[in-house]
């Protein structure tokens, strides 16, 4: 029933008491402490005798409520877990994974304790910003899964651009980068046995309404939120939505298609080919060269002075100063 108030208030204008009851099917008395329940949400509703009640402003807060609402996926989403804070989303999902939770279940907090990065590393969330993790199961084998950050990346992408109108690339193999800083993150784990893939869980870490100095101070590579590049606050539910369906899409088309089409999109989406760069691998080797290509599995080519082509398949990449550039990365 506060389903119905909340809808009937989000389609604009003063909407009576009255007409309320009717819809509900309720007592004014019932309306009036669904009102009372959604301003204790947050929602800013005025009041008028005469006139009734009119939604002035919908919070920010990831409402578990708004985000199902208009949620366009058919598996994505199956199952939504909301919570305030948790240690990481990606071991929350893993602890439900282990329980049985559906594919397609997402696990989204206001903040993380302990959120984590590639490589043991740490990932920061402050107040404002997406922490998502979504369960997948493809039947798949963990060398395709390979391609699945990458795909991610590219549905960070496109969602930034629909819901929040910002241009952004990606750096491989995840870092979502605007004009040379990292806006987001993408974090791929997985349950294997024997050679297929039992679950995937895929974290999205995003700055969105973060002021520039609420970002973390100190990290080797500037960070930025989509707050600070585009001068205005974003709507998290609709970011995690049109999210849900980017990365709805492009899994289906990587599932029925296999991973060339999606590499196409993140070569469109790309800052890092045609730039020299130096890779360090997970060893700690170092390639330095031009960023060429990305093979059909997701690594990334680079040739060498010498005229080698090394793939490149874990690790960190540094882009090399342009020489014309601007700092357009
Ligand atoms: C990533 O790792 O970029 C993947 C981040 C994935 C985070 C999501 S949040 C939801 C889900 N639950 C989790 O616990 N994790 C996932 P990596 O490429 O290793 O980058 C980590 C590095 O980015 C750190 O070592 C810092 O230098 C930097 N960093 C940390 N927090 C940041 C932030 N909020 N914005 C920009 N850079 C950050």
């Amino acid at each position: 029933m506060k389903k119905v108030v909340r809808k009937a208030l989000k389609s604009g204008g003063w909407v009576s008491g009255q007409k309320l009851a009717h819809m509900t099917g309720a007592s004014r008395t019932a309306v009036w402490k669904h009102i009372r329940s959604l301003r204790q949400d947050g929602y800013e509703i005025s009041s008028a005798s005469g006139r009734g009640y009119r939604l002035e402003k919908t919070p920010d807060h990831l409402l578990l409520l708004e985000i199902q609402d208009d949620v366009q996926t058919r598996l994505l989403g199956s199952r939504f877990v909301i919570r305030q804070e948790v240690p990481s989303t990606q071991l929350e999902l893993k602890a439900m994974a282990a329980e049985g939770t559906p594919e397609g279940t997402v696990v989204l907090a206001e903040h993380q304790t302990q959120g984590r990065g590639r490589l043991h590393r740490s990932w920061s969330t402050p107040p404002g910003n997406i922490a998502m993790s979504v369960l997948l199961r493809p039947e798949i084998s963990p060398r395709e899964a390979f391609g699945l950050p990458l795909l991610a990346g590219v549905a960070v992408v496109r969602a930034v651009q629909a819901a929040c109108g910002l241009e952004c690339g990606l750096k491989w193999p995840n870092d979502v980068v605007c004009r040379g800083m990292k806006l987001g993150g993408v974090l791929i784990e997985l349950n294997v046995d024997m050679d297929r893939v039992v679950d995937l869980f895929l974290g999205i870490g995003l700055n969105v309404n973060t002021s520039p100095s609420g970002l973390s101070q100190g990290l080797p590579f500037p960070a930025t939120s989509i707050l600070a590049q585009s001068g205005s606050a974003c709507s998290r539910v609709s970011l995690v939505q049109e999210l849900l369906v980017q990365l709805e899409e492009l899994y289906t088309t990587f599932l029925n298609h296999g991973f060339e089409p999606v590499r196409q999109a993140w070569k469109e989406a790309s800052i890092t080919l045609g730039r020299q760069v130096q890779a360090s691998g997970p060893q700690g080797q170092t390639i330095e060269g031009l960023a060429e290509d990305i093979d059909a599995f997701g690594a990334l080519i680079i040739r060498t002075p010498a005229g080698e082509a090394v793939p490149v398949t874990s690790g960190d990449v540094t882009l090399r100063p342009q020489k014309d550039a601007g700092g357009q990365t």
